[in-house]
């Protein structure tokens, strides 16, 4: 395949809601570009883009695709997405890399949530957007209300640039405000006839075409000169209207298609090639140190693995963007990630699962490779030229859904451990762990469906059986009051005894607190807990009650009982202790027994200083529509929430509150039912904080038929 340079390749992102038609426009895009002979379609199980097993069990997408089709002597690489809320990531990352979006709208729905999710992303990341009013073939197709509703959604940038003429069965005529055509596509779809405007559509289009062009003048001020000068543009300017529109995000346009029927898609792939940004048109790549770069091939070689995947048959792929200069096979490569070295095998350009090998790929292209060591998603590749340069990483939404994991036989719980790891470090929105603490393996994901997709991969491809428990919560203790105890650990039995005591006062810990004036400080030592908070050792001994060399054991003592609380076995956190007295005994004293000792009086001091259990809670940020705002809030008192504050988002409302963990299990399958999939939701670890009276009755209580007189 020939090498194609900067200016030949324009970057696209097929998103939108699920089931919009992506999957079937991407097959109709690289069919029209004569890179396949026969169109697929998704419900036949055959398309270029869904050919990983469980999409064609489930026909939907559940992870991005890269494609790539040829129009008019430019590459258009396509990465088409999945729509799933929960497999937002993919999105992320193909927006990451493209320089346009094609926001699929299904004409008979108007716009979806996943329109508004991924509208979202696009706007933050600022990517121009391309709008195809999809499904226009069908009965209940509405182009001009889902304009109406695109551009209340989105504002009036958003730019009819072609209507349909016969919108539901049997359409297959376009009207082209850009060019002034009526556009028909014979049965089957394909190459349309270009015609005159009929007399009927005449004044419509006509009248559409100024309000365009005057629009589209409105862009540049050479234009609007020109504009008023002439009263029109021609066709070279309002290309140049489009092209600057679209990358300073000021139009957003809208065209026609049915990718079922194989319409409209050849004018989109000349559109793409005409008007939408070659890659160094878009602001260039920013590095972690500020630096940004600028998509030129004449720079050292940098690439960005946006993706990386096990396919069937050749083990893991890396897909990477070039960010600069240009890669070549056998070209040796630094990963400034992880400080290590990487040598370039074979080159690929991909088209779902089919790949054709390219010698070199030059900066602004998406291709992919394999059999790189240890490079991962969101590293960076370099030529030893640059080995520094970091491309700043892609920020992927934070889990929110957590489940336990446990193998079905014990003996798999290796495996499963290590494939969880490999999928986690392939998806950067897959979380897992073994927490020490719950004593559970921690799988976390952005929904069910992303951790019951993970459930099948480990099920159907790697052949164990596992399950989803309930996860624990990580509580916290702490104290609440100041509180004294003494203990003396004493034992007389044949050979050497043991003695040591140990007088202690427990404080709870605050940010900036003062010290405890009853004892004199001597020494002390600071502890930052591993799971968060703190814990600090006063010495406060006069006239060497305890040796100086004993204090470490004691320290050892406490920390055991910091590492399982009191309460509930949780880590306890935020506590003060001063040794302020104790007794030696000449010869039986030793490490053992002030550890001993140490660890009973804090045991003791802590039950009489109102011990009180801390639980995990979230800041949680639901977007629901306006109309289902009044179920979600209710929903959200029953669990604990305390709301923090509503703001509206065009028909939307966000509402900010805090929100214990341990009310928020399975939280986004129950937004969905009570919101039939309209509304999403974000959570971010807040703080700890003291549990109602009630739940800690309920957990002191089930902890002690837990342990049942653990010492
Ligand atoms: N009638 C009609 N059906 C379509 C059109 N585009 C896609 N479909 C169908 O809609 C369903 C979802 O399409 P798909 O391409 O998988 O959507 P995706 O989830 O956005 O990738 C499939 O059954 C397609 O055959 C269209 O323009 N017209
Ligand atoms: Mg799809």
């Amino acid at each position: 395949m020939k090498v194609f340079q900067t200016k030949e390749i324009r970057n696209i992102a097929l998103i939108g809601g699920a089931k919009s038609g992506k999957t079937t426009l991407a097959e109709a895009m690289i069919f029209e570009g004569g890179v396949i002979n026969r169109r697929g379609s998704v419900d036949d199980k055959n398309t270029v883009s869904d050919y990983r097993p469980i999409e064609l069990e489930r026909q939907n997408s559940v992870s991005s695709s890269i494609l790539y089709t040829l129009h008019n002597n430019k590459k258009i690489n396509i990465i088409d997405t999945p729509g799933f809320d929960d497999f937002i990531g993919e999105v992320i990352s193909a927006l990451r890399v493209c320089d346009t979006a094609l926001m699929v709208v299904n004409s008979q729905n108007g716009v979806e949530v996943g329109t508004e999710i991924n509208w979202r992303y696009t706007s933050s990341m600022e990517k121009p957007v391309v709008f195809v009013a999809n499904h226009l073939d069908v009965e209940l197709a509405n182009f001009d209300e889902t304009v109406r509703q695109l551009k209340q959604q989105f504002g009036n940038l958003v730019t009819v640039l072609q209507y349909p003429v016969n919108q539901g069965n049997g359409f297959n005529s376009i009207i082209d405000l850009l060019k002034m055509k009526l556009y028909t596509y014979p049965q089957g779809g394909g190459k349309p006839e270009i015609l005159d405007i009929p007399a009927s559509e005449k004044e419509k289009a006509e009248e559409m075409n100024a309000a365009l062009i005057e629009e589209l003048a409105s862009k540049d001020e050479a234009l609007m000169e020109e504009f008023f000068d002439k009263g029109t543009l021609n066709e070279e300017q309002i290309n140049k209207a489009l092209h600057l529109g679209l990358i300073s995000r000021s139009i957003f346009p809208v065209m026609c298609a049915s990718s079922k029927h194989n319409i409209g898609i050849t004018r989109i792939l000349e559109f793409i090639t005409d008007a939408v940004p070659a890659p160094d048109e878009m602001p260039g790549v920013k590095t972690t140190d500020g630096k940004v770069l600028e998509c030129k091939t004449s720079d050292p070689t940098a690439l960005f693995i946006f993706k990386t995947a096990i396919e069937t048959h050749l083990g893991e792929i890396s897909y990477f963007k070039v960010y600069g200069g240009e890669v070549t096979e056998s070209q040796d490569m630094v990963n400034p990630n992880r400080n290590s070295k990487e040598r370039i095998s074979q080159l690929f350009v991909i088209n779902g699962k089919n790949r054709e090998k390219v010698e070199k790929f030059v900066a602004g292209d998406i291709g992919a490779t394999i059999k790189l060591k240890s490079t991962f998603t969101n590293n960076t590749l370099n030529s030893l030229k640059n080995p520094d340069d970091i491309i700043e990483p892609t920020l992927f939404p934070n889990p929110k859904f957590r489940v336990a994991v446990k193998a079905k036989n014990a003996n798999d719980d290796e495996k499963v451990g290590a494939v969880l790891n490999e999928l986690a470090k392939m998806d950067p929105t897959l979380v897992f762990g073994y927490s020490k603490e719950l004593r559970q393996q921690i799988l976390q994901g952005q929904g069910e469906l992303h951790l019951n997709l993970t459930k099948w991969h480990l099920e159907n491809l790697e052949k164990v059986a596992i399950e989803y428990l309930a996860p624990r919560i990580p509580y916290r203790e702490t104290i609440t009051k100041s509180a004294k105890a003494v203990y003396r650990h004493k034992k007389q039995s044949g050979g050497a005894g043991q003695f040591g005591e140990v007088h202690m006062m427990i404080q709870p810990y605050k940010e900036g607190m003062a010290d405890q004036t009853e004892f004199p400080i001597r020494g002390r030592d600071t502890i930052e807990l591993e799971w968060g908070g703190k814990l600090i050792m006063n010495t406060c001994i006069v006239g060497g009650a305890i040796d100086a060399r004993f204090m470490p054991a004691i320290l050892k003592g406490v920390m055991e009982k910091m590492e399982e609380g009191p309460l509930t076995g949780s880590y306890a956190r935020d506590i003060v202790f001063n040794i302020y007295d104790g007794k030696m005994h000449p010869v039986d004293s030793n490490e053992i027994s002030f550890k001993l000792a140490g660890r009973n009086a804090f045991k003791e001091a802590f039950k009489n200083a109102g011990p009180k259990i801390l639980e995990p809670v979230y800041d949680v940020e639901v977007i629901v529509p306006e109309e289902k705002m009044g179920e979600v809030m209710t929903d959200l008192q029953g669990r604990r929430a305390l709301i923090m504050g509503m703001d509206s988002e065009g028909n939307y409302q966000k509402i900010k509150a805090r929100v214990p963990l341990a009310e928020m299990n399975r939280y986004s399958t129950a937004l969905s039912s009570l919101t039939s999939g309209r509304a999403t939701y974000n959570m971010k670890f807040a703080e700890y904080v003291q549990v109602p009276a009630d739940v800690q009755d309920k957990l002191l209580k089930a902890y002690e038929e837990e342990e049942q007189d653990e010492d």
